[in-house]
């Protein structure tokens, strides 16, 4: 497999993916591009989830249960914070606690995101590309019926992702800029894969980063999504509520059209049928993924797909 892999994901589902691509991969030939539109602060700690999630995953040391944060962590700093009153809405354990700790005082040393994570996941023996989508601060805000205008952990963790969304808007996205090393990753790649993560959550912040969808775009070689929705549902998480809050049809063939012209190819789960919005290459397989193994045998499968279009 000498292929060079970007991979775009956001939350569990992407990083399964991205985890059974780093299975197969050399890890410098797979480049991970990580939505930081769920990034927030917390008691002054900068909070980034999908980067964190996906360094986990990566380290092996992600909660398998939770599919966030560490394994066997404990919550004494919540429960002590808990003691002067505080709501303790978001559960930061006290390892995940060190991560923060280390990335604000670097961001606030001036250090770039992407060094940042860099080093950290370089500590955990993590080696792939561990992306940023940007180094510049930006924050998806939905806006709901019932609560107003929420910060995406508000929305996803304190109301459990229950309001009903009528929009959704990328604060700070103007401002950002795609890093040498995103736009590297992007130029170099011999396949570009848009991991089975939320289209409007996780996968539309990484598409908005100035620049980024263009140079996508601009790649002639697969260009391939991995549908979020099987038989109708998202297999975790809002994915197939907000699709119908937004007015699409829960399906993969919704993704499909979502994503347009930016994909050539799609692959969708067992359980649906192709549809006619379907890029030219859709092909499908077993998408879900209930273990290591099976993330892995996906991925082989998805690259050897990928590389039987260059014989075609
Ligand atoms: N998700 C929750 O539903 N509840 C939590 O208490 C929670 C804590 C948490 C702590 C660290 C972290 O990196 C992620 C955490 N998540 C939690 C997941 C987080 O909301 C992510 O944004 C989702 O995984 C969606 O990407």
């Amino acid at each position: 497999m000498a292929l060079k892999v970007v991979i775009l994901v956001g939350g569990g589902g992407g990083a399964k993916l991205a985890h059974g691509l780093a299975q197969i991969l050399p890890p410098k030939q797979l480049s991970i591009i990580v939505n930081t539109g769920d990034d927030f602060w917390l008691y002054g700690l900068r909070v980034c989830p999908d980067l964190d999630t996906m360094m986990y995953t990566l380290a092996g040391m992600i909660d398998k249960t939770n599919g966030w944060g560490l394994t066997g962590d404990t919550v004494h700093v919540l429960d002590s914070l808990r003691r002067f009153g505080e709501d303790t809405w978001f559960r930061l354990g006290d390892q995940d606690i060190a991560t923060h700790l280390l990335r604000t005082e670097r961001l606030r040393a001036g250090e770039r995101l992407t060094d940042i994570m860099q080093n950290l996941a370089n500590n955990l023996g993590v080696d792939q590309r561990l992306l940023p989508m940007t180094d510049a601060p930006v924050a998806t805000t939905l806006d709901t019926l019932e609560q107003g205008e929420l910060e995406f952990q508000r929305y996803f963790v304190q109301y459990r992702w229950q309001p009903t969304v009528t929009g959704i808007r990328l604060a700070g996205i103007e401002q950002a800029a795609m890093s040498p090393e995103v736009a590297a990753a992007i130029s170099g790649a011999d396949a570009i894969v848009i991991g089975p993560s939320n289209p409007w959550l996780s996968i539309a912040p990484i598409l908005a980063v100035p620049g980024l969808r263009a140079a996508l775009v601009q790649r002639d070689v697969p260009r391939v999504a991995v549908t979020p929705i099987v038989a109708g549902q998202a297999l975790k998480g809002p994915a197939a509520k907000l699709m119908a809050e937004l007015k699409y049809e829960p399906s993969a063939k919704s993704v499909a059209g979502y994503y347009g012209s930016l994909i050539n190819g799609f692959i969708y789960d067992e359980q649906d049928e192709p549809a006619p919005m379907f890029p030219v290459r859709a092909t499908k397989m077993d998408t879900v993924m209930r273990s290591d193994d099976q993330r892995a045998v996906f991925a082989h499968n998805i690259l050897h797909w990928i590389e039987s279009w260059n014989e075609a």
